[in-house]
């Protein structure tokens, strides 16, 4: 284990050899015991006979703080980086640190970040928004323009980078779910439809794309079809209810729902209406995936259905032996989750899980298994069924259509291995 908490290693396991020895034909996922057994109390227990500090002292007052921050003793729970993943570390990434997470929405200060220019720190003041190309009336828009809009919306989405788990295509290699699940977040957006502000301007009968560009030193341009634009997607220039974070895009981004990260324009600075895509590079060389056969899927758009379980997971592992809880994430860009499957014997057996919490559209999910765990070796997968019936596939189902020269779009199943005693590895079932 390096700093960032993985390995380079590629851990792959055969199948039969691996289930046959660990005997697992008849580990159920039983429903825990009622009851979590906890220690005996020590005689005597300094922790409960002795006054502590923050009984002693007064502690701060309400002038302290006047921007919270989490506790000192969550000093662990932040986005990680791996170092050799990109060339530069402005134009790079990191991830959401979701074993440390739960319920659905993501913490400001702990979505991912990527950036193809680094973060563009801009003053509001001095950002506009244009619409121009095939418009009756090209028109450029302030910050507190976009706000006087009627209309204003509120949503929870996820975003994922279509390079989420890209490094997993040929083979488990990084030790973690923040790193091979954490380009992912999810969080409240308020803005208001992309639709509002086209109508404005007047699309004129022949459009039938839209061109984002953002603000930033990179320039990010992606060709979106006008279809989507008017649909669902939004201008939005706050999340989980307060102003955007530079890293997200501030003073304002787009939001494209159940579509990938990278059409998301961070620093939004125009909107071109146009007839035809513009073939700019992060749709052509960047975000396809290059078959065996040579040819390229383009404009794929939509991330399909997925899951993890976030814990246990390697930087999550299992302590106790009876009862423990099992979680993790699901999404889908097609809408709402239907069901969730885990198997804790490599996908032999299945179990339902249990959604905990709202089940909104092209949002992330959570859900829980409880369990009873007696010490033995475990092979724990989760399967994510959408609305539309659509089933997460596993790596090799993908493998068949896609080949593996692919880096983006990666939904399929992850394995986790829980050893006996209780240390977990990214591991694939061969
Ligand atoms: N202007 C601009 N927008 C951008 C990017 C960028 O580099 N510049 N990166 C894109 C990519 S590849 C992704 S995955 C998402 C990441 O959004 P986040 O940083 O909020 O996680 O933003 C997208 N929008
Ligand atoms: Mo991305």
């Amino acid at each position: 284990m390096t700093e960032t908490g993985m390995s380079r290693e590629t851990a792959r396991l055969n199948r039969r050899g691996f289930l046959g020895a660990a005997g697992l034909a008849g580990a159920g996922l039983a429903t825990a015991a009622t009851g979590v057994r906890a220690a005996p109390p020590a005689t005597p227990d300094p922790l409960i006979t002795d006054v502590q500090d923050w009984a002693r002292v007064l502690g701060d007052g309400v002038q302290a703080r006047p921007y919270g921050s989490p506790s000192q003793f969550e000093k662990h729970v932040v986005r990680r980086d791996v170092e050799w993943l990109t060339a530069s570390r402005e134009s790079s990434v990191n991830f959401t640190p979701l074993h440390e997470l739960d319920g659905i929405i993501t913490p400001s200060g702990l979505c991912f970040e990527r950036h193809h220019g680094g973060i563009a720190e801009i003053d509001p003041s001095k950002h506009r928004l244009m619409i121009n190309g095939l418009v009756d009336k090209p028109m450029v828009f302030t910050v507190e323009d976009l706000k006087r809009f009627p209309g204003r919306q509120n949503h929870a989405y996820f975003l994922e980078c279509a390079a989420n788990s890209g490094m997993e295509w040929r083979g488990a290699q990084l030790n973690g779910c923040q790193f091979t699940h954490g380009m992912v977040h999810n969080v409240w957006y308020t803005g208001i439809p992309l639709k509002t502000l086209l109508d404005e301007a007047g699309i004129r009968t022949n459009a039938k794309w839209l061109l984002a560009e953002g603000a930033d030193s990179s320039g990010m341009t992606r060709s979106i079809p006008l279809d989507k634009g008017l649909k669902d997607c939004l201008v939005v220039w706050s999340m989980n209810g307060e102003a955007l974070r530079p890293e997200q895009g501030y003073p304002v981004r787009l939001v494209v729902p159940g579509w990938e990260g990278n059409m998301w324009v961070k620093w939004l600075r125009r909107i071109e209406v146009g007839d035809q895509p513009w073939h700019q590079r992060e749709e052509t060389s960047k975000y396809t995936d290059l078959l065996a056969d040579g040819r390229s899927r383009r404009f794929t758009f939509i991330m399909d259905a997925k899951s993890v379980v976030t814990n246990p997971s390697p930087q999550a592992p299992l302590k106790h032996k009876g009862p423990n809880v099992l979680t993790g994430l699901a999404w889908s860009g097609r809408g709402k989750i239907g069901r969730v499957d885990v198997s804790i014997d490599g996908g032999r057996n299945w179990r339902t899980a249990r959604i905990d919490g709202p089940v909104l559209p092209m949002s992330l999910t959570r859900f829980y298994v409880d369990f009873d765990w007696n010490g033995q070796e475990l092979m724990i997968q989760s399967r994510a069924i959408d609305e539309t019936g659509y089933v997460q596939p596993t790596k090799d189902e993908l493998r068949k259509v896609r080949g593996v020269n692919s880096i983006y779009h990666n939904n399929g199943i992850q394995t986790w291995l829980v050893r006996a005693n209780g240390e977990t590895e990214n591991v694939e079932i061969g």
